[in-house]
């Protein structure tokens, strides 16, 4: 069942997070360099329990608390949107281990993990297979007992930095997914090699290269040929959690914006006097809210096990239009505080950049939109 109000541990629990965020996380994500992987402020991260939250039984058939999730990269997402993504990555870089590999590559990596001093990536995305993730083709030579991949893949968060890689490979030629095998893949493996890309939001993403590196069957995550259901299950559940992320942005964005107009002297009064304005902060609070929801009702619903087609479906609602309402918002916050708002260090103008990439990353909205029709004509 969705659940519509937090309880009063989970309110506990965000106080405490937003507490730790304030005053620990996000001096440390100030201090880092953007663009690269801030090692100390996941190792405090790791320090908090923070990590080991996302995965609270390694092993389960469902590995992971989808809410607990979505209110962490919430929660973190109103105070720092670096602390914010590089618990996320470090999630959605060893969740496909976590839930499908096997106790060696398991036992090897989640202590690693969940203290921070090992970091995640997830290596899907090709140049030429991006929305279209079953075209992919890193291809794995048979090699001996294993493999040996060959080709890129590109847009790699946390790459080339990462410790620990799932990697999506092409075992059988021309099979579409049903001939993509998952690997763990380790960051200092030879013929492993990359770059960083600069773009336009502050964390770390890059480029592989793949000459040859070596894996094995004991790499081998889920089952060989069965590597695309590894990815849409993590995908299923990073989601919705990708639209809490959007949710906090939209909840920041709306805060600066009702700050501002409160206090902003134009026309005789306060430009919230402006019923032009006040409608406006309106909407953006009712459609922050209606995001909010549709993302704890697709993390309930994972949480409680519903029908695979039905996480599927909310997962895709839930990231669709939490990722669409905060451009909306981020953008509305903007036009009402007007310049200053685009000042290089001004919060609005870090959420303006930072807002672009999550209509696009894990998934376009186009993609979510196709998700959820075909569940509605299937
Ligand atoms: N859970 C488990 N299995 C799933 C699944 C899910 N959520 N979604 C699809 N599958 C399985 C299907 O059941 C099918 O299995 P069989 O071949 O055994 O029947 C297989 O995967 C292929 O599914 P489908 O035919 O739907 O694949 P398509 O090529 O049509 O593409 C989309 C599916 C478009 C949904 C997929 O390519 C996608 O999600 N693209 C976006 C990729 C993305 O998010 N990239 C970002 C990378 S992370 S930054």
């Amino acid at each position: 069942m969705p659940e519509f109000a937090l309880t009063e541990g989970q309110h506990q629990f965000v106080a405490h997070l937003r507490d730790i965020a304030v005053t620990e996380l996000r001096p440390l994500a100030e201090a880092g360099e953007p663009g690269r992987v801030n090692r100390a402020l996941l190792k405090a991260m790791g320090a908090h329990g923070l990590l080991a939250r996302l995965f609270p039984s390694a092993g389960a058939d469902r590995p992971a608390a989808a809410m607990d999730l979505c209110l962490m990269r919430e929660t973190l997402a109103t105070v720092s949107t670096e602390a914010e993504t590089a618990l996320a990555l470090q999630g959605l870089g060893s969740y496909p281990f976590l839930l499908s590999g096997n106790t060696a590559v398991t036992g090897r990596w989640r202590p690693a993990v969940v203290s921070g001093d090992a970091v995640a990536a997830f290596a899907l995305s090709e140049p030429d297979a991006g929305s279209d993730a079953a075209a992919l083709r890193l291809e794995a030579r048979p090699d001996g007992d294993g493999w040996r991949l060959h080709g890129e893949k590109l847009w790699i968060s946390n790459a080339p930095e990462a410790d620990v890689y799932t990697v999506f490979a092409r075992t059988t030629p021309d099979a579409r997914a049903r001939g993509v095998t998952a690997f763990a893949v380790a960051g200092d493996s030879p013929g492993l090699g990359g770059e960083h890309l600069d773009m336009i939001s502050p964390h770390p993403i890059g480029r592989l290269t793949f000459d040859g590196v070596r894996v094995g069957p004991g790499d081998v995550l889920g089952e060989v040929d069965r590597g695309f259901a590894v990815a849409m299950r993590t995908l299923d559940l990073f989601r919705p959690s990708v639209g809490a992320f959007a949710v906090g942005m939209a909840q920041a964005a709306l805060d600066a914006a009702v700050a501002h107009t409160k206090q902003r002297k134009a026309f005789g009064g306060v430009l919230s006097d402006q019923q032009v304005v006040v409608h406006k902060l309106a909407d953006m609070a009712t459609r922050t809210e209606a995001s909010r929801l549709l993302v704890y009702a697709a993390a309930s619903a994972y949480d409680a096990g519903a029908e695979p087609a039905e996480i599927t479906r909310r997962s895709a609602m839930a990231k669709l239009d939490a990722t669409e309402t905060a451009q909306f918002v981020v953008d509305a916050a903007v036009q009402l505080v007007g310049a200053r708002a685009l000042r290089r260090g001004h919060v609005l103008e870090h959420l303006y950049r930072e807002v672009r990439a999550p209509r696009i990353y894990e998934g376009a909205s186009e993609i979510q939109r196709t998700i959820i029709g075909r569940s509605l004509t299937r």
